[in-house]
């Protein structure tokens, strides 16, 4: 069982009330080509960071490439995939299920390079290693078609394999621009910090959703909300245009607002990330990090999945020989 003293107790040094950013900063040799200053102590106070223009078009676009050449060519991958939450094989879906707008692909960096790359996104993954002052790693990917809608909550007790499990992080990255009535994501500044979310308890004082959980997922949703109002704190609707990221602490309440007009997609893409010393070991193959990956650039890594073999490849596979 995971209780609030774990996740205390293995927070990364940036959440420790010591941490001096300024010392830290003015200890690094290498210059990130960006305020990491100014980005590690808005971490510190509001558990976000946006970056603007960072992201490779022509990576989105290979993106998009292979969501539609897998949507053609579902039953020849293999790939989880969830609707109306319920996870599913890709190549046992219906017509009807592979059409519906709620579709959301699990970990398609697995058979995706262009996925791989952009969860490694320069700016991403440079932050996120002086956040965890180790390499981020992309534990798993969820690629949206439509506004999810979901409900307010926070990452950890769902994506919770990594030990310690505070270090967890996430990126959000549009895949088009965002329109405000497709349901785009908000999220609530400094809700990450712990006086103000507390630890929902999940029954027995553990903090993770376990499969004998004596509450349910829109119980935690109201005690967020509760926590919210209590804190006075208010969402801000993300509609980034394409090209543009945002960060989030695992901590950080989040929601899928409303669609207003189920007529416009919002394609995005989620990577949650671990340090690497927190990377799930029997998520690794045995010869990883050295190799075993799909992807390493700019401090971070794409593992393979140890219990994947040869995986069918979409088309953006050929950015490894461009
Ligand atoms: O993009 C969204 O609407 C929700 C994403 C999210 O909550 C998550 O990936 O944790």
């Amino acid at each position: 069982m995971h209780t609030k003293q774990d996740w205390m107790d293995g927070v990364p040094w940036i959440d420790r009330p010591d941490a001096d950013v300024d010392a830290y900063v003015a200890g690094l040799a290498e210059d990130p080509g960006f305020d990491l200053a100014a980005a590690l102590h808005r971490w510190r106070r509001d558990g976000f960071m946006l970056f603007e223009n960072v992201v490779d078009r022509r990576l989105i676009d290979a993106l998009e490439n292979d969501i539609d050449h897998l949507r053609r060519h579902y039953m020849d991958f293999d790939l989880l995939v969830e609707t109306s939450g319920v996870q599913k094989h890709l190549h046992d879906l219906t017509q009807d299920e592979l059409n519906s707008p709620g579709l959301k692909f699990n970990s398609i960096h697995t058979i995706s390079r262009a996925a791989a790359r952009l969860s490694l996104t320069r700016e991403v993954s440079v932050f996120l290693s002086h956040v965890f002052r180790d390499a981020p790693c992309a534990m798993q990917s969820l690629t949206f078609y439509k506004g999810s809608q979901q409900p307010i909550h926070i990452d950890y007790p769902y994506v919770r394999c990594q030990s310690p499990l505070a270090h967890i992080a996430a990126s959000w990255i549009p895949l088009e621009d965002i329109h405000p009535d497709s349901g785009p994501l908000a999220y609530y500044p400094s809700s990450h910090r712990t006086e103000i979310s507390g630890f929902f308890d999940w029954g027995g004082g553990s903090i993770l959703l376990e499969a004998d959980s004596q509450r349910q997922p829109m119980e935690l949703s109201d005690y967020l909300t509760e926590r919210m109002a209590q804190a006075g704190i208010e969402p801000i609707v993300y509609c980034p245009k394409k090209g543009d990221a945002l960060v989030w602490h695992g901590n950080l309440s989040h929601a899928g607002t409303a669609i207003r007009d189920h007529a416009r997609t919002r394609k995005s893409y989620v990577t949650h990330y671990s340090s690497l010393q927190a990377y799930p070991k029997a998520h690794l193959k045995p010869e990883a990090p050295q190799a075993g990956y799909i992807h390493h650039a700019n401090g971070g890594y794409v593992f393979e999945y140890s219990w994947l073999g040869q995986q069918n490849q979409l088309p953006s596979v050929a950015l490894d020989s461009a």
